[in-house]
Formats: C-alpha cells, sequence, structure tokens
C-alpha cells in the first residue's frame, strides 16, 4: 500500500515538473519561432497568396508557378492559402493578410463580384492587391493594381473561329449544327469571357444551334454528370465545347459510355480549353479536336510586376500571358516532350 502511494506522488511531482517546465520554456518556445519568422519575414518581401481551390489540372500547375516565383531565394516569404472553391474563404485569407500587415496581397478571385469592401480594406491598410490568372468587376479600378491573367474573351473567339474553319473544311455550313456547352464555375470571369467570345462568333451563323449551357464547376466529375444528362436530353449533339480539360475528360468518359464516339473521326467534336499535357495527349491522338490554351503560368510574370513596384516603376492595368491553340497538326513530340504543364 506504502508503495502504491509513492509511486503516485512520483508521478504527480514529473507531472507538476514538466507543466512548470512548459511555462518557464512553452513560451518562449514559440515566441522565439514567432521571433525566427519575424526575423525571416524582415529580410523579405512578405506575399500573402489566396488561391481559389485545386479544382484543376491548370490550378495545380497555376499554383505550382506561384511557389516556384515567390521562394525564398528570391527574396520573398510567402504565406499561401488554398479557399477550396469558396469566396468567404478567400475574403477571411485577405483579411488575414492585411492584418499581418504582408507587403503584397497577389488572389485569384473565384468570381467577378463581391469584392469591393475587402479590396477597399486592402487600400487603406496601403497594401497592394494583384489579381492572377482571373478579373473582378469592381466600380473602382484603383483597388487593385494590376492583373495578369488571360483574355478569356480571346479564348472564346479561338473556339469559334476555329470551329468555323472546321466547319467550311467538311463543307458543313447549311445544315444544322447541334452544340452543348459545358460552363466553368457559374460568374467566373474565365467563364463569363468564354461564353461571350464563343458566343461573339456563334451569333454569326443561324445553323448554329447551342442547345443548352450548363454549369460543370472546371471538374471532371461534374463534367461527366452534365454530359450524360445532354446526351439524356439531345439525341442529335455534334459539338461540345467544354470550357476546361478536367470537364472535357469527364465529358468524353459519358459520351463513350453512351456509344458514342468522339474526336477527329467521331460523331461528336471536342473543343476544349486550357490545354493541360493530359489533354494535348488527347488532341494528338484525334480525340480532342482542338484545345484552347490558358497558360497558368504566372508566377515569373508575377515576380516582373512586384519588382516594377519595388523599382517605383508604372505598371500597366492587365498583363495577358500567352496562349496558343493547339490541334492534331501542332500537338508534335516536342510540344509533348517539352510541356511543364
Ligand atoms: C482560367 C482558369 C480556369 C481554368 C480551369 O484562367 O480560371 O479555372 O480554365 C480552372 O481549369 O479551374
Amino acid at each position: 500500500m506504502f508503495l502504491k502511494r509513492a509511486y503516485g506522488i512520483v508521478i504527480i511531482g514529473i507531472l507538476l515538473a514538466l507543466v512548470l517546465m512548459f511555462m518557464m520554456f512553452g513560451s518562449g518556445l514559440f515566441t522565439e519561432m514567432e521571433e525566427t519568422t519575424q526575423v525571416e519575414r524582415e529580410n523579405r518581401i512578405v506575399v500573402g497568396v489566396s488561391q481559389l481551390g485545386s479544382e484543376s489540372g491548370f490550378r495545380t500547375a497555376n499554383t505550382e508557378s506561384v511557389q516556384n516565383a515567390f521562394t525564398q531565394q528570391n527574396g520573398y516569404f510567402l504565406i499561401y492559402n488554398n479557399a477550396r472553391q469558396r469566396q468567404e474563404n478567400q475574403l477571411k485569407a485577405i483579411r488575414s493578410f492585411i492584418s499581418q500587415r504582408v507587403d503584397y496581397i497577389i488572389f485569384s478571385p473565384v468570381v467577378e463580384t463581391g469584392w469591393e469592401t475587402v479590396l477597399q480594406e486592402a487600400k487603406e491598410a496601403g497594401v497592394p492587391v494583384i489579381l492572377m490568372d482571373r478579373s473582378v468587376d469592381v466600380e473602382d479600378e484603383s483597388l487593385y493594381v494590376t492583373c495578369v491573367g488571360s483574355n478569356f474573351v480571346e479564348e472564346g473567339e479561338k473556339a469559334g473561329h476555329w470551329l468555323e474553319k472546321e466547319l467550311q473544311k467538311q463543307g458543313h455550313t447549311q445544315e444544322p449544327v447541334n452544340i452543348v456547352v459545358l460552363a466553368g464555375t457559374e460568374g467566373s470571369s474565365s467563364q463569363i469571357g468564354r461564353t461571350e467570345g464563343f458566343d461573339a462568333v456563334a451569333g454569326g451563323h443561324d445553323n448554329w444551334n447551342i442547345l443548352e449551357q450548363k454549369c460543370a464547376e472546371f471538374t471532371s466529375t461534374r463534367g461527366k454528370e452534365v454530359m450524360r444528362g445532354f446526351l439524356r436530353k439531345y439525341p442529335e449533339i455534334d459539338v461540345v465545347v467544354s470550357q476546361n480539360d478536367d470537364m472535357t475528360f469527364g465529358a468524353i468518359e459519358a459520351i463513350r459510355e453512351s456509344g458514342r464516339t468522339v474526336g477527329v473521326d467521331g460523331d461528336i467534336m471536342i473543343i476544349s480549353f486550357d490545354a493541360v499535357e493530359s489533354a494535348l495527349e488527347m488532341v494528338a491522338e484525334g480525340t480532342i479536336n482542338v484545345d484552347i490554351e490558358c497558360n497558368p503560368n504566372q508566377g515569373e510574370y508575377l515576380l516582373q510586376v512586384i519588382d516594377m513596384l519595388e523599382a517605383g516603376e508604372p505598371v500597366e492595368k492587365q498583363y495577358y500571358v500567352e496562349e496558343d491553340v493547339f490541334t492534331m497538326e501542332n500537338v508534335t513530340k516536342e510540344v509533348l516532350d517539352e510541356r511543364s504543364y
């Protein structure tokens, strides 16, 4: 009995000693970490990045290009947040960056609207905001310094012009052309721009019937589900316009499950956007007819912009990244070997 009591006293003594040690050093440990972080931050340009999510191959490459640019070796301290496709998470992240007094905020807005208040807060706090990939719809354009991204209307027009040429080549200029559209995230500048651009071209062709445009959230799962619905609803589909490769992958699965074929020699033509490597392989084999590139490698462009701002040089309101259009004719082995995304 005595031994049990002694054992208990020893255990309690050890626990008390541990608690005491933690109180003495534990906080010091955290203070030390904070101080280290503070020291690290002081010597570098601090950039808060709010990425909208990780929904697609494009997004993964876009995130990698930013993380590869804003490195310690390049003199940066990167604070990164993934908003998982939710605007409220981006708003929280931006407010957190403001409270952490970062030097710059970079974000890819999941949708175009709803940013005025938080951008006004950043402006009042003196934190410059740079848009990446997508843009915002605000009255006061002084709320952001610049946007580095794609010309989505031009991308949509490229898709339309390719279809014009293809149908002319096939002598298919009078008969009805039945088109369905898998749209990206409703209200995103990529969905708005690509739709506007393609519709502008389609409006010049009375025989083009856009049967339906439906949101499939830029993901392959939703792309497959929405395409299945289109196939059930429309017996005659000639063209699928899919606003990103991930939705295209899902749509092709659904079309093949229905017993129909796709691509250059298939029942249904496939027009896609992004041109990630795995999609270009499908272009090369004739499964996807054309892929309109959307270049995710924006990190280097963003670095140059911040270098200019740091040097007090003026910057443009909009920078467009270079982009191409891929068909079987120009997806060579070299293109695939050199592809970084
Ligand atoms: C376009 C980008 C789009 C891509 C999709 O710049 O915003 O979002 O086309 C991604 O793959 O989800």
